[in-house]
């Protein structure tokens, strides 16, 4: 059984490039892997994907001939998916191979957060081990409020798709090492990013320090690994990582013979 990753964060966080790259990174290490395009709505992809949605839904072609503006076209594209599930389970599952790389929806409200984008992931799994890399833009993050509202996001994405999450801090090359390791020290420590936020003019009159303490005290914590999608930079680490989460840490080969290049 291949095991599946899929590829989460908001708008423009890097889940393109990261599926692309991971796909490359898996290739060069004798590991088959496939793309799957969740994304109904995207227009060019930098990759070609084994498994495209579009062929099942265009949201671009639906948006032409029903006059829906590009979220409506999005919700009706996702519910679509649901009605087709079970051809594209069938033809994702026809590749023998060890990873399924998801990328998924820009809009990830739409997917995450409606009934029916939990429900399309859930059948296209099915009984396979997974794990979910929530992407998170470094360059949002490096604002202690936003890291926070992101931890948050995560922490939803979770609970609302019930699979195991790694967070990817993305775009890692257009930080300087000291503001990379400012944001790290803050996902680390809940006392110093509720200290950071506290001390934001705008974020104080929100949050207190105390309450964003407790909030992050109880918020699941993901592991967090720092990538670049244009360095390569990371990718050791989060292939680690997935490997803990999926394969219990141990280094995984499925029982076919592999074909890889
Ligand atoms: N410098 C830098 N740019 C990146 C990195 N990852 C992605 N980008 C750029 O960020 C933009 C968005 O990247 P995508 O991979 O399309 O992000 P996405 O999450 O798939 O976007 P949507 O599907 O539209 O939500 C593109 O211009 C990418 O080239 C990275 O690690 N470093
Ligand atoms: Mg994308």
């Amino acid at each position: 059984m291949p095991y599946f990753i899929v590829v989460l964060g908001t708008a423009g966080s890097g889940k393109t490039s990261l599926s692309s790259v991971l796909h490359t990174y898996l290739t060069s290490h004798q590991l088959d892997s496939i793309l799957v395009n969740l994304d109904p709505a995207v227009e060019d992809l930098p990759y070609e994907p084994d498994v495209d949605v579009r062929e099942y839904v265009d949201a671009r072609e639906l948006m032409r001939k029903t006059g829906l503006g590009p979220n409506g076209a999005l919700i009706a594209s996702i519910d679509m998916l649901l009605m087709n599930i079970e051809d594209i389970k069938e033809e994702i599952w026809s590749y023998k191979t060890n990873y399924v790389i998801v990328d998924t929806p820009g809009q990830m409200e739409i997917f995450a957060f409606r009934q029916t984008g939990p429900l399309v992931l859930k059948a296209i799994i099915g009984d396979a081990r997974s794990v979910g890399l929530f992407l998170i833009d470094s360059t949002y993050a490096i604002q202690p409020s936003n890291l926070l509202s992101a931890l948050l996001l995560a922490s939803s994405t979770y609970v609302r798709l019930k699979i195991p999450l790694i967070n990817a801090l993305t775009k890692i090359d257009l930080l300087d090492s000291n503001a990379l390791s400012r944001v790290l020290e803050m996902i680390d420590d809940p006392d110093q990013l509720s200290a950071e936020i506290a001390s934001e003019r705008d974020a104080r009159l929100i949050w207190d320090q105390d309450e964003v303490s407790s909030i992050l005290d109880k918020l699941m914590v993901f592991e967090t690994i720092p990538v670049s999608n244009v360095s390569g930079e990371g990718f050791d680490d989060l292939y680690a990582a997935i490997q803990r989460v999926v394969a219990g840490g141990e280094d995984y080969y499925t029982e076919e013979p592999n074909p890889v290049i």
